[in-house]
């Protein structure tokens, strides 16, 4: 899953995806490094993002989401909470909803996504993106995000979405310390016992920064060491900004002890 942010705040590209012709040249570029999934956004949720109007969320991500669905290549997801956002995000040919909040902040959403038929991700979140990172803590942290994402899961197929359309992500980052965010990734096995494809979204984030020391710009192969990982304890969705360094490190991790992994590009098997 490649990450469009089309947002002049986001925490690692906000700002260079603005205009319509360079975020959908952006997605086009996702989907040749081997993207199946675009993820449209038009709003930040970084630790102390502020909110943005749905008219203005939507006049950034409809266009865009818009002329990629066109395409037909590849799924078009968008990310967002709110109902007005992804109505018109799934009018213009999106067909999976990435919600954050996991169908909490808009009663309708789970509705809605039931009702077109479309894929949806349910996110753990503790507390609220301005404020989620003010000192989180658990018990067990890998306990309390599984039990939420038991409840939301059973919430959104009550609400009529069919379980095979849910992926459940535990939300790296989102109200988490580094230690948080490692004991998920070390234990994802047991967010996998829920039966449902598991999304991971390690991209560029602060923990691997605060590993590596590297940037936020320099993090992609934190980001693929750290996507290998998820994989193999398992993950299947990578919600990624650079895609290519990801599919080359789930293929090696994939051939070297994984069941067989189906690379989309083949290359010369001398080189
Ligand atoms: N992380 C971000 C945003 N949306 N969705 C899911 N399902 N999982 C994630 O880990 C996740 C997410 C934050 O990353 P990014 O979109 O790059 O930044 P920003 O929110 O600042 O736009």
């Amino acid at each position: 899953m490649g990450i469009l942010n089309v947002t002049p705040d986001s925490f690692s590209d906000g700002g260079r995806f603005l205009s319509r012709e360079t975020a959908v040249a952006h997605g086009r570029e996702l989907a040749a490094q081997g993207a199946d999934i675009l993820d449209v956004g038009g709003e930040s949720t970084r630790p102390g993002a502020e909110p943005v109007d749905p008219v203005e969320e939507c006049a950034r991500v409809v266009p865009v989401i818009e002329e990629l669905a066109a395409a037909g290549d590849v799924q078009v997801s968008v990310d967002t909470s709110k109902v007005e956002v992804a109505r018109a995000a799934l009018d213009a040919g999106a067909s999976y909803v990435n919600d954050v909040t996991a169908f909490r902040a808009e009663a309708g959403m789970a509705a809605l996504v039931a009702e077109r038929g479309a894929d949806c991700c349910l996110m753990h979140m503790k507390g609220q993106p301005r404020t989620m990172q003010d000192d989180p803590r658990y018990d067990d942290v890998v306990s309390e995000v599984k039990a939420f994402l038991a409840e939301r899961l059973a919430f959104a197929v009550a609400e009529g979405v069919p379980e095979e359309r849910i992926h459940l992500d535990p939300g790296i980052g989102f109200g988490k310390t580094v230690e948080h965010n490692l004991e998920l990734i070390r234990r994802l096995e047991e967010i996998a016992e829920l039966g449902r494809p598991v999304v991971i979204g390690v991209s560029r984030k602060a923990f691997l920064g605060r590993i590596t020391g590297r940037e936020v710009g320099e993090r992609a192969v934190a980001t693929a060491a750290g996507s290998a990982l998820a994989w193999e304890r398992g993950a299947t969705i990578f919600r990624v900004h650079d895609v290519a360094p990801v599919r080359d490190a789930l293929a090696v991790a994939g051939a070297t002890v994984g069941p067989p992994w189906a690379p989309t590009t083949q290359t010369s098997s001398t080189s």
